[in-house]
């Protein structure tokens, strides 16, 4: 089992695939192969692509995935919530187009399910693109439905976020809604051989020219049209991409965000392992009698928290 890792770093699929269910399932083992992939990982440009239910993400991932083959790039996908990869897109044979890049070797495909707690999703994707990386895959595209806080949350992560917006379906406004402007390095009108998409990226614009967040320090989010069905517009997203990361890397930004990014996953481990050990050490039943008595008002959260803290050897500052 240990030679996973020396395995994994040779580029062995198995041994990444192997790897990837040993994060999704929690095993403790997992925590020791990551700490030995870390050296290895981390340098991999991370594009997070996000959006309404069916405004065309797949599509786009997929051909996304197609050019950047073409460039001699060696991709990896994290597609979270699988429904739409291998159900959706029957329309384009996007189904067919991602099988086909699944037999690529050079082409890393995997879905997680976006179940447990947000900060659970994140820090589980978090694991499989440090071991995805650590396979030699560059770039990693993560694909998430735009719409709850774990995916936002998955975001983060990203160097590079694209958010795409379909023509006609009012959800450039439910995107705005959502939050997602401020994490929008890219704006993507796909389907743009449908009645509307003019129109879609003219709102856009609107909107972004009202927000002052328009200009990302150095950058300048564009806003992009595409069609899957005339094979048009993917190069200059493609473009973007590596331009917006080129931006990241000159002006700094990107050694400053993996730095807010490594803070906030230790911050997180250490919230993991103490809740991890509280749970150990009281049983359900005292967990349900200090509920109570904080709700009928015989105790506090304040001096509950406290307590057991100091139960743990941990001492809460004083207020
Ligand atoms: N006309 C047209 N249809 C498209 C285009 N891109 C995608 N579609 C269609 O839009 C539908 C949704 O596409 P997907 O790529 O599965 O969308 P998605 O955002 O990944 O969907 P979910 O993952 O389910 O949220 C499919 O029927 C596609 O065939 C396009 O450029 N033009
Ligand atoms: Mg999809």
């Amino acid at each position: 089992m240990q030679n996973i890792v020396q395995r994994l770093l040779d580029g062995d699929r198995r041994a990444l695939a192997r790897m990837i269910t040993l994060i999704e399932s929690e095993v403790p083992a997992a925590h020791r192969y990551l700490a030995e992939l870390h050296r290895h990982a981390g340098r991999a440009h991370i594009i997070g692509v996000t959006g309404a239910p069916g405004a065309g993400k797949s599509t786009l991932v997929t051909q996304f995935v197609r050019e950047l083959r073409h460039r001699q790039h060696k991709v990896g996908v994290v597609a979270i919530d699988p429904s739409s990869p291998f159900t959706g897109g029957a329309l384009l044979g996007d189904r067919i187009r991602m099988m086909e890049l699944a037999g690529d070797p050079n082409v890393f495909i995997r879905s997680m399910a976006s179940r447990g707690s947000p900060g659970g999703l994140a820090s589980s994707t978090g694991d499989v693109i440090r071991a995805m990386g650590a396979a030699g895959f560059d770039p990693i595209i993560i694909e998430t439905v735009g719409t709850g806080q774990a995916e936002v949350e998955v975001m983060h992560s990203a160097h590079t976020v694209v958010v795409v917006c379909a023509p006609g379906m009012g959800d450039e406004i439910q995107a705005i809604k959502a939050g997602i402007l401020e994490i929008a390095d890219i704006f993507v009108v796909s389907k743009a051989d449908k009645p509307g998409a003019d129109q879609a990226a003219a709102q856009l614009s609107m909107l972004l020219s009202l927000d002052p967040n328009r200009r990302k320090g150095p950058w300048r989010i564009p806003i992009l049209k595409t069609s899957a069905l005339k094979n048009q517009g993917i190069v200059e997203v493609v473009d973007a991409m590596r331009q917006h990361l080129a931006v990241l890397k000159e002006s700094g930004l990107l050694a400053q965000r993996a730095q807010r990014q490594v803070r906030s996953e230790v911050q997180a481990l250490v919230l993991h392992a103490v809740m991890h050990a509280l749970k150990r050490r009281v049983s359900e039943d005292e967990w349900n009698a200090l509920i109570e008595a904080i709700t009928t008002g015989e105790r506090d959260p304040y001096s509950v928290a406290r307590e057991l803290l100091e139960h743990m050897g941990l001492q809460m500052e004083q207020t």
